[in-house]
């Protein structure tokens, strides 16, 4: 099987970078430069009409949308664990993943560029403090959460942890003030002592090398 994990620097496709990862299955990365419109070209949109990444293509088929990939991939390589499998627990992972998807990562949007989502002279800094307050109300819930476990779904690492990752490190890159969300700091480090977590940094670290 042949795996393609269409990626950006920064974006949200490390999620399934880290989670590929993680997997052990050999995958390749076709590299896709948010900040030079790579997402929108004709060749882009005709495999990803969305104009997002990531995308993943499995033998050619694409599929799109983090929580479907993060699935998928767990669905296929089920000796790695990474997604729970005991119906609650996995309707509450994908909960949390649905949150991440819907509840934080379209606000985090909003506060990094607030003229795409409200171009009324005047209003940016007001969209962005508004999308600010809804990370915040939505990290007050995950960091409580997370109080007294290790991982997003209890002792055993999975892929909700990824993307809970990558939206609080979205958070810390927009300047957001973390510091009332110990638990989930927490939880940031210790995803950063993480083998997978280190080769997703620093994959990301040399692809924004070569971007410059
Ligand atoms: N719902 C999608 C969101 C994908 C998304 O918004 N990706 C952003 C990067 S974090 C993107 O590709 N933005 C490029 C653009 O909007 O032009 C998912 O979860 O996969």
């Amino acid at each position: 099987m042949k795996l393609t994990l269409y990626y950006a620097p920064i974006a949200c496709s490390l999620v399934p970078l880290i989670t590929l990862n993680e997997s052990g299955a050999p995958f390749d990365v076709h590299t896709v430069l948010l900040a030079k419109g790579q997402q929108k070209t004709p060749e882009y949109l005709k495999l990803n009409p969305k104009g997002k990444v990531p995308a993943l293509a499995i033998d050619g088929d694409v599929l799109t949308e983090n929580v479907a990939i993060l699935s998928w991939i767990a669905g296929q390589f089920p000796e790695r664990h990474l997604l729970p499998t005991e119906p609650r627990a996995a309707a509450k992972a994908l909960s949390m993943m649905a949150f991440c998807a819907s509840g934080i990562h379209p606000h985090l949007g909003r506060a990094n560029a607030p003229l795409r989502f409200c171009d009324h002279p005047g209003s940016e800094d007001a969209t962005r403090r508004l999308a600010i307050d809804e990370v915040l109300k939505a990290f007050a819930v995950v960091n409580d959460q997370l109080v007294g476990q290790t991982w997003a779904c209890g002792s055993q690492w999975s892929a909700v942890d990824a993307y809970l990752f990558w939206v609080w490190r979205r958070a810390g890159q927009l300047k957001i003030d973390l510091s009332a969300f110990p638990a989930l700091n927490a939880h940031g480090a210790r995803m950063g002592e993480r083998d997978s977590v280190k080769k997703a940094l620093a994959f990301e670290a040399e692809t924004l090398a070569k971007a410059a």
